[in-house]
């Protein structure tokens, strides 16, 4: 499943192209996590206000979004690139990684809701490996 030469340049042109929503990519994500999989809520209990759009979800949409932008310049050693962020989510935020499968799952779906043109097939498969090495990498100081 690893990523070959051709995905990695069809997920950085892709991602290059669709930066500039960042935010927005961010917003729809987490808000329909956290609708449609009602579970990852426990993680953000400490937010006022868990509702779609709100200033929290937008807020930490964008933090997500903009490290998954940030981890396609580590595409190339990505364990070694997360290893901070995967002790964050292992020890402190203590985030069962299941999560991971399902936020790069709401991604996904909202990317292709977003770029209907952009979103082809090969863009999907890139996309999707780059996720899962992402979910795999944060899921490194779990064991
Ligand atoms: Mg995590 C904080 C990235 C999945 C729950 N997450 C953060 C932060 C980043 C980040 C950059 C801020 C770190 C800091 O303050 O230094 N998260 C990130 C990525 C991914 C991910 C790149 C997967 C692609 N996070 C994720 C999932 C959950 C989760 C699936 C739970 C369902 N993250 C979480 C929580 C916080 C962060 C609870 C703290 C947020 C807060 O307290 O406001």
């Amino acid at each position: 499943m690893s990523l070959t030469a051709k995905d990695k340049a069809i997920v950085k042109d892709f991602f290059g192209k669709v930066a500039p929503k960042a935010e927005d990519i961010g917003n729809e994500a987490l808000s329909r996590m956290l609708v449609v999989y009602p579970q990852t809520k426990t993680y953000f209990s400490h937010w006022k206000d868990l509702s779609p759009g709100s200033a929290p979800v937008k807020k930490h949409g964008l933090t997500v979004v903009t490290a998954v932008l940030d981890a396609i310049e580590k595409i190339d050693d990505l364990k070694g690139g997360l290893l901070n962020l995967s002790e964050l989510h292992a020890f402190m935020l203590r985030v069962d990684p299941a999560n991971f499968k399902i936020l790069s799952h709401n991604l996904l779906v909202v990317l292709a809701m977003m770029f209907p043109d952009d979103f082809t097939p090969q863009v999907h498969v890139g996309v999707d490996k780059f996720l899962v090495q992402v979910a795999l990498a944060l899921s490194e100081k779990y064991r």
